[in-house]
């Protein structure tokens, strides 16, 4: 079966033009992760809003009964979303939790994050599984930059630093969304705007991922944390100035609600992550980081 094109989504994905009323469910599946983002502070808790948070690991197979309740209590669920907290592709679990999906929950439009690195090699699978529309993090494309946001890649089992790590992850990142994107999946380009870093860098971003084929570009503001919590974060005048720059290339979804990665309703108008995960925590108490 095709994936939904561009224009489908628009009207009913969340994050690709139709946030006015469609929902999605994020599984958070997927615990571990290959690179070594300078701004990245995953963590398990109940309480912040934010990417790389989740209440809860679950197990693919744990899905169908999430998912079964997640659409009584809100049947505008149109996607069902994994966004880490880890990355898509560092293991195996959002591949075969999207194999569960597409069996058990036809309806819903398969949507998965990933920051790339093995966006090429995995592309096959993300295409046989049925993935309607892919978002790639990709914070530069030019590996003297990368280097700053980026420490590490953990690549075939080998650990690359700095700016050779950044130049196998930008070649990997730009291979893979090309590769996808000639598929026929609609690709959104994440880019976390770190001013004093890839602030005067976008427009290049943006220029190179639309070339790639990707067709809708979202700028997240740092949050300072971790190795970069000394930086500051973006004024609203500059994520408007960067979505200016990159406008001139892609089309900019500007309702990014930077949800965690077990949000659940419709972005920032409801929200029954809550309901859904936080009351397994304490039955399942067990988390496994890999
Ligand atoms: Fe989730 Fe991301 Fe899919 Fe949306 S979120 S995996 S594309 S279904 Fe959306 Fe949330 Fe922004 Fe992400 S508002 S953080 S862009
Ligand atoms: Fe964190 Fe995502 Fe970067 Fe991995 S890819 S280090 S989960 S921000």
């Amino acid at each position: 079966m095709l994936a939904n094109s561009y224009e489908e989504l628009q009207q009913s994905h969340p994050c690709f033009g139709g946030y006015k009323n469609s929902g999605r469910i994020h599984l958070p599946v997927s615990p571990g992760c290959n690179i070594g983002c300078r701004f990245c502070d995953r963590v398990i808790n109940t309480e912040e809003d934010r990417p790389g948070v989740t209440s809860i690991v679950l197990k693919p197979e744990e899905t169908i009964e999430v998912i079964r309740e997640a659409l009584e209590l809100c049947p505008d669920i149109k996607v069902a979303g994994i966004a880490g907290p880890g990355d898509t592709l560092a293991t195996d679990y959002a591949l075969e939790t999207f194999r569960i999906v597409k069996e058990n929950y036809p309806g819903l439009l398969k949507c998965m994050s990933t920051n790339g690195l093995m966006l090429y090699e995995k592309a096959d699978e993300v295409i046989e599984v049925g993935v309607d529309s892919l978002t790639v993090t990709v914070n530069a494309v030019d590996p003297e930059i990368e280097a700053k946001l980026n420490k590490f890649i953990v690549y075939h089992g080998k650990r690359y630093e700095g700016v050779e790590a950044a130049k196998i992850l930008i070649e990997n990142q730009l291979k893979g969304i090309r590769k996808v994107a000639e598929a026929g999946i609609t690709i959104k380009v994440n880019t976390v705007l770190v001013p004093e870093i890839n602030g005067h860098h976008i427009e290049e971003i943006a220029k190179t991922v639309a070339e790639s084929g990707a067709m809708i570009y979202n700028i997240i503001p740092l949050i300072p944390q971790h190795e970069l919590k000394d930086y500051k974060a973006p004024t609203c005048r500059e994520i408007d100035e960067a979505r200016t720059k990159a406008g001139k290339y892609i089309d900019i979804f500007r309702h990014c609600q930077h949800c965690r990665a077990d949000a659940v309703g419709i972005p920032g108008k409801s929200e029954f992550g809550g309901q859904i995960y936080f009351r397994r925590v304490n039955i399942k108490e067990t988390f496994s980081h890999g």
